[in-house]
């Protein structure tokens, strides 16, 4: 026996380990080609034990090429390990993969809230009216919700507002708008008429939440400055625009009130399928004062008002027993819109 021949053969045994290695399929057949080709019996074991029957001259190199050898077996298993240990990990992912466009066909596609389609359909017709959509901030002064609007602080109007302050500056100076209609003061205030304007937006009372109550809730203010308006425009607008929103027969009429803003002033009804009348909202000419206050002559421009709720709309378009729906998010409920 010599170096050069212990050399061969295990260059054939690492040969014959790599293959095999290669091609186990399984860690139980890794764990006995570990065992038979490092093993006590495997032939590196063996050649390191021959080494002492070497002619001593030799035995460095063949205890060189025996440690080179080993160092190969034990790589090529060590691969082959990682070998497995990949391809399962690969298969556990695959098991457990989650095919997310299989489930497209089942996700449910959301919907605007009901008072958004019916903001969004009061928009569109008043839109198609010839009307421009407004904005006023939801945090007011006294001035734009109440004095503007000829409503001063020792009126008894006042008090029907129910209005909820914020407690910033003079004491019940700021607020949560208690209605959309100081939006008619600040359009008056920066836009020369001809007017045509309604302003949707969130308002805010201390009433408790009952069937036909919200302390916060929608409405829309509709605001006319030109020449010669007279109630008859107004009347006319609130039936054009009643039948744009409700379609079918559905009847308006209007019935003496009071608002501190407009004179004369009316609530507005439409006549329900049972043949009674359901208030809708307040509205009335713009007062002289009001005009006035916002530096237009009343002598030359004439105007009309009304504001009504979103929400109240809302549920008699969509049915509802109780306002309340709308704001419990019982999606549910709302699925069916
Ligand atoms: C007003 O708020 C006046 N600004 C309306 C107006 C505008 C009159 C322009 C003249 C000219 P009133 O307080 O009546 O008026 O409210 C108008 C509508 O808002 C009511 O008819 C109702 O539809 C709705 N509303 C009032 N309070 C609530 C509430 N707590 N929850 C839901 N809707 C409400």
């Amino acid at each position: 026996m010599s170096s050069a021949s212990v050399t061969a053969e295990l260059d054939a045994v690492l040969g014959d380990a790599t293959a095999r290695l290669a091609a186990a399929p399984d860690l139980e057949t890794i764990t006995a080609l570990d065992a038979e080709f490092l093993g006590k019996k495997s032939a590196v074991t063996v050649a390191k034990k021959q080494l002492g029957q070497l002619d001593p001259s030799d035995r460095k190199a063949a205890g060189q090429a025996i440690n080179a050898a080993r160092a190969a077996l034990e790589q090529a298993v060590a691969d082959a390990r990682e070998r497995l240990a990949v391809g399962a990990r690969q298969a556990q992912y695959e098991s457990e993969r989650l095919d997310l466009t299989e489930r497209l066909g089942a996700v449910r596609r959301g919907s605007l809230h009901l008072n958004t389609q019916a903001r969004d359909r009061l928009e569109d017709v008043f839109v198609s009216m010839g009307f421009t959509v407004a904005e006023g901030p939801e945090v007011e002064t006294a001035w734009y919700n109440f004095e503007a609007l000829n409503i001063p602080d020792w009126h008894p109007a006042r008090g029907s507002f129910d209005t909820i302050f914020v407690n910033l500056g003079e004491p019940e100076q700021v607020m949560l708008r208690s209605h959309t209609s100081p939006v008619q003061i600040r359009t008056m205030e920066n836009t020369a008429p001809p007017i045509y304007i309604v302003a949707p937006g969130r308002t805010f009372r201390t009433d408790t939440a009952d069937a036909t109550h919200l302390p916060a809730f929608n409405q829309i203010e509709g605001l006319v400055v030109d020449r010669g308006i007279t109630l008859g425009d107004l009347h006319g607008t609130i039936e054009a625009f009643v039948h744009a929103f409700f379609g079918g027969e559905v009847k308006t009429r209007l019935r003496p009130s009071y608002f501190p803003f407009t004179e004369p002033s009316a609530e507005f009804d439409i006549s329900r399928e049972d043949g009674s009348w359901l208030e809708l909202g307040g509205c009335g000419m713009v007062h002289p004062k009001v005009l006035r206050n916002c530096g237009i002559d009343p002598e030359e421009w004439q105007g009309f008002a009304f504001g009504f709720g979103i929400d109240r709309l809302a549920v008699m378009r969509y049915e509802l027993d109780d306002i309340r729906e709308l704001v419990n998010n019982d999606v549910r409920f709302l699925r069916q819109f």
